[in-house]
This record gives C-alpha cells, sequence and structure tokens, in this order.
C-alpha cells in the first residue's frame, strides 16, 4: 500500500516513521503549512503496535493516559474498552487517528529510509529509501521509534532448525496456532512475560529458557469500568497537564514526599499491599526513594520476591523466578496478567540459561551446555537495539563526512535528546537523552513534536536556513544526563537502558533520568532564550 500523491520537490520535513511520533509530527506540521512527506517501513500505521502482534501484547501504561492529548474531541470521543489496552485495539486507535486527521497521503508505507546526507550550500537534507525513492527536504526528522529494531542472537546453527521460528516483535499478521505444538520462548523481558502465559494456554508444551528473572507486578487488568471512564473524561484537560508535568508523564502514578525507610516496617508492608492490590507500573514510585537508595529498593525487591514464592508452587521453580542480581525498577519493570502462575501448569517447564547457556540452535530444537530440548516452534523475546538502533539503521552524513554512527561510536551524544552536533536541521523525536522510554510514550511524543514545531516556526519567522547544536551545550547536556543518571541505580543494572543486550554496544545510559516535567521545563526555558545552545544561521 503506497499511497504517496505529494510531489518530492518542495518538501519542508521528511519524516521517518508513521508510528505516535511520525502520525503526530505529520498533523502538528501540517497544521503550520509545511510540506512533509513520511516513511514507514510497515505496510500499515501504528509503528510498535504494527509490529508486536504477539499474544498477550498490551500496553503497561493505563489506556486512558497511553492516547493523544492534543485533541479534546479524539480525547472524549475515543472509548478504550480494557483498562490496559491490547495490541489490536492500539492499532485501531492509531489508524483511527490516521483517518480522523487524514494523514495517510502523507506517508510512503512499505518503504524503509536508507540514508539521508545534508549538503551544506544548499541546507537540504537528501533522503534515499530501500524502495529507489530520493527525495530532498529542509529538515529530517526520525520519529523511527525507541524499540523497533529487533534482535535476534546469532546462535550457532539458528538457520537449521525445522520448525518454526518467531520474534516477538515481528509477529505474523495472520497469527500463530500452536495447538499441539512444542515450544521454546527465549527471554523474559516484558515481551517474554505477556506471551508465555498466553502460549502456555495453546501449546502442547512450553520450555522457557531464561537467563535473568525479572520482576513483574500484576496488571489487574479489567474492562474499562464505565464510571472511571467518565471521571476521568470529565477532567481529562487537568489530568493531561499533571501528567506533562509529572516525572514519568502519567498523572496517576505517585507523588510521594516520603522515603521507604522514614516509616516504620508494619506501615511501609501495609503501603505494598495496597500498591500491590491496585497493581502496574506505579509500585516502584509508592515511595520517593525506591530508585535511588539501595536500601529503600531491597524492602520493596523483598516484597515482591514473598509474592512471587506465594504464587510459585514449586519452590526450586520460584527461586529461579525469584531476582536477585539487580535492584527492582532499574530493568524496565514488567506488568502481567498471571505471569507467575503459568509455572504451575503442567505444560510449562524453566530452564536456567545462565547456569546452562544455550550453546546451540539444532535441526531439532536448542541445546544448552546440559541437553538438547526438542521443540517445533521456538519464540525469541530477545528485545531490540533500543533508542539508538532506529536511528543509525540510516547512514546519516553532512557534507560527505562521517556517518552519526561514527560520531556515535562511544555513545550517542544529544543536546536535548533533539538534535546532535554538526547534523543540522535534524531532529530526533524521543532521542537518546530525553526521557523518552522511562515515561509514557506518548507524552513524550507530543512534548518533542510540539517543540520542534515550534522551532520550525520560529526558524521560520526569522529567516534561519540552518540550525545545529552547539558542541559545548551537547557536552554540558551528555554530562547531566549521565550525572542525573549517576544519582540513581539505574546504571548498575545490565539492562538495555544501558545497552547491556547488545555486545559490543558502548555502555551509556540512554534516557534521561531527570523525569518528563523537568525536562520538559529545561526545553521551554530553551526556546524561550531564543534556541540558547543552537546555532542558527540566516
Ligand atoms: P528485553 O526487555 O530486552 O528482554 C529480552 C529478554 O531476552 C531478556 O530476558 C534477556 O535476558 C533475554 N535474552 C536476550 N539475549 C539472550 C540470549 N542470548 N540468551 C538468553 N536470553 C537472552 O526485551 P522485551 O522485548 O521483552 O521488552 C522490550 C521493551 O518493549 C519493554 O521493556 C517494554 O518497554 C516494551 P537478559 O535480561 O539480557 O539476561
Amino acid at each position: 500500500m503506497k499511497a504517496s500523491s505529494q510531489p518530492a520537490a518542495g518538501l519542508d520535513v521528511v519524516i521517518v516513521g508513521a508510528g505516535f511520533g511520525g502520525l503526530y509530527a505529520i498533523h502538528k506540521f501540517r497544521q503550520q503549512g509545511l510540506k512533509v512527506r513520511a516513511f514507514e517501513a510497515g505496510d500499515g500505521v501504528g509503528g510498535t503496535w504494527y509490529w508486536n502482534r504477539y499474544p498477550g501484547a498490551r500496553c503497561d501504561v493505563e489506556s486512558m493516559e497511553y492516547s493523544y492529548s492534543f485533541s479534546n474531541e479524539l480525547q472524549q470521543e475515543w472509548k478504550w474498552s480494557e483498562k490496559y489496552a491490547q495490541q489490536s485495539e492500539i492499532l485501531r486507535y492509531a489508524n483511527h487517528v490516521a483517518d480522523r486527521f487524514e494523514l495517510r497521503d502523507a506517508i510512503q508505507f512499505s518503504t524503509r529510509v536508507v540514508s539521508a546526507a545534508f549538503d551544506s550550500a544548499s541546507s537540504l537534507w537528501t533522503i534515499r529509501t530501500d524502495q529507489g525513492d530520493t527525495v530532498s527536504a529542509r529538515f529530517f526528522v526520525v520519529a523511527g521509534g525507541c524499540l523497533s529494531l529487533p534482535r535476534m542472537p546469532d546462535f550457532p546453527g539458528r538457520d537449521s532448525f525445522q520448525g518454526k521460528l518467531y520474534h516477538t516483535g515481528t509477529w505474523p499478521h495472520e497469527g500463530v496456532d500452536f495447538t499441539r505444538m512444542r515450544v521454546g520462548v527465549i527471554g523474559t523481558g516484558s515481551s517474554g512475560i505477556q506471551v508465555i502465559p498466553r502460549i502456555a494456554e495453546q501449546a502442547k508444551q512450553l520450555t522457557v529458557f531464561q537467563r535473568t528473572a525479572n520482576f513483574s507486578l500484576p496488571a489487574w487488568n479489567t474492562p474499562m469500568p464505565a464510571e472511571y471512564e467518565a471521571w476521568f473524561k470529565a477532567y481529562y484537560p487537568a489530568r493531561r497537564e499533571k501528567a506533562r508535568y509529572s516525572s514519568a508523564g502519567i498523572a496517576n502514578h505517585p507523588t510521594p514526599d516520603k522515603g521507604a525507610l522514614e516509616v516504620s516496617d508494619e506501615l511501609r508492608a501495609k503501603v505494598y499491599e495496597a500498591g500491590w492490590a491496585h497493581g502496574g507500573p506505579g509500585f516502584t514510585r509508592i515511595y520517593k526513594d525506591i530508585l535511588s537508595n539501595e536500601k529503600a529498593n531491597e524492602t520493596m525487591a523483598e516484597f515482591v520476591r514473598n509474592k512471587i514464592r506465594q504464587k510459585v508452587k514449586d519452590p526450586a521453580v520460584a527461586a529461579m523466578l525469584t531476582p536477585t542480581d539487580h535492584a527492582i525498577g532499574t530493568k524496565r519493570i514488567c506488568v502481567d496478567t498471571d505471569y507467575y502462575e503459568t509455572y504451575n501448569r503442567d505444560n510449562v517447564k524453566l530452564v536456567n540459561v545462565r547456569e546452562h547457556p544455550i550453546e546451540a540452535i539444532t535441526p531439532k530444537g536448542i541445546r544448552t551446555t546440559e541437553k538438547e530440548h526438542e521443540l517445533d516452534a521456538i519464540v525469541f523475546a530477545t528485545g531490540y537495539d533500543a533508542v539508538t538502533g532506529a536511528i543509525l539503521n540510516i547512514d546519516i552524513r553532512v557534507d560527505g563526512g562521517p556517518s552519526l554512527a561514527e560520531k556515535w561510536a562511544h555513545g550517542p551524544k544529544t543536546y536535548l535528546g533533539l538534535m546532535t552536533a554538526g547534523y543540522p536541521n535534524m531532529f530526533m523525536v524521543t532521542g537518546p537523552g530525553s526521557p523518552s522510554v522511562l515515561t509514557n510514550m506518548i507524552t513524550s511524543i507530543e512534548q518533542h513534536i510540539e517543540w520542534i514545531a515550534d522551532c520550525l516556526r520560529y526558524l521560520g519567522q526569522k529567516g534561519i536556513r540552518r540550525m545545529e547544536a552547539q558542541p559545548d551545550f551537547e557536552e554540558a547536556w551528555v554530562r547531566h544526563v549521565n550525572e542525573v543518571a549517576d544519582t540513581t541505580l539505574f546504571p548498575r543494572a545490565n539492562s538495555w537502558y544501558t545497552g547491556a543486550n547488545i555486545p559490543g554496544k558502548p555502555r551509556v545510559f540512554l534516557p534521561y533520568v531527570g523525569g518528563h516535567g523537568v525536562y520538559r521545563m529545561k526545553c521551554a526555558d530553551v526556546a524561550f532564550k531564543g534556541y540558547e545552545g543552537f546555532t542558527l544561521q540566516a
């Protein structure tokens, strides 16, 4: 489905991606009279929610919050059917937005941007695609997503497997029927934790290959309670404003004024029980020091470990599922429906691949250092080259100079996560060094697109052709991002937040942990000061 009806000439902005970032960028920039074209690798809109069609795929931010706020009519009229929406409903919503705001004619589908080259003489970006397109535009906006480049570990013999191989991030559109199959799942991050209970319901035998036990919290998902929806909608503008100045871009998250160690053990236990009964990712924000103080963190970690021990009947399996190597919340916290309970089923087996690593994929299954597991299908829930993957997948250069991948060889450098020095007129949506994956992505996407849109208007009004981040401001921002991360427990964990999941990826804490509200104010301040830290040339 190729839908581009725009002439290639005279474009103001080329956008990478038609997920939630790309869709809003098209809408917002067009409202300002800019000519835009977006390239999207999928044959439909929705980004993450287009690709992640595995059974159980669901957002772990509540539907009432994980949705656009830019149109009050949209947020009032759209009805979410569940507290936490499943993938198909979120994809329906993305399609509704594309139709409602007539965005499709700006999108060329089934097309991947492969290179982008800036020419200083003309101040134009030339963008090339895998379909042979070459287009030029004044601005280049990368909204390719933070978790969109799937990672498939290169186990020896992978191609020799005679059964079916799947990755959760590139799930077949027609679905998969695992009935009567022996299925292996590699990976127990958010995707594994969501897909495992659903496959267990269908498969003859499910074997889970776990390297690291993760903390997961109950979602307690329900059909959307009518009164809750009505209440939320009555106060939508105020709730959205609260989200915009909150730490995670989520109005419903607690805003604690106490640390976990400032209260008695009895009170803390009661508070944890109440938080557990509420469920969801806000749990790790019940006390203000959970993510910064090891001892405080340990009180919550132990509470959750005890819940796992209570849920899982076999003590040996419970022990394997109990995380001990990282502080709770420092690897992306998971939210589940019946994850731990699934291990009480007779058809589910857990294999510890830290103790007995996977040696190879064989024609018949997976061979660990202990034994060969015979399988009919293998599901890789092994994650993504996060935050920088989709950006560096494009060969980006200025005047034939070094690629952005070369500049970032020792880790990404950005000013505010929005631009990178030496690469003028190129903006990143939720780029490294911005709060992005630590927040409600849609809150962060809206803030970035609105900041970029205001900036483009300013450049137009002032007759500025070239905008570029200044290296010293970039250095200071990178330093600040690291300093703030180092006040927390986050960098200690081997997580995709630090690039630790990709062999050879530089270890850098990728998102800005200072909080969405604080970050939003910094960005607004920079703009108010005439885009302080950016060089603007007429
Ligand atoms: P994650 O969170 O990166 O999880 C990937 C899982 O795969 C994790 O358990 C990994 O173990 C495991 N893994 C990766 N490589 C291997 C190898 N070689 N052997 C064994 N196990 C391996 O990805 P998800 O897709 O679950 O979630 C990504 C985000 O999407 C999620 O946080 C939400 O924001 C949405 P490890 O922990 O590295 O030991």
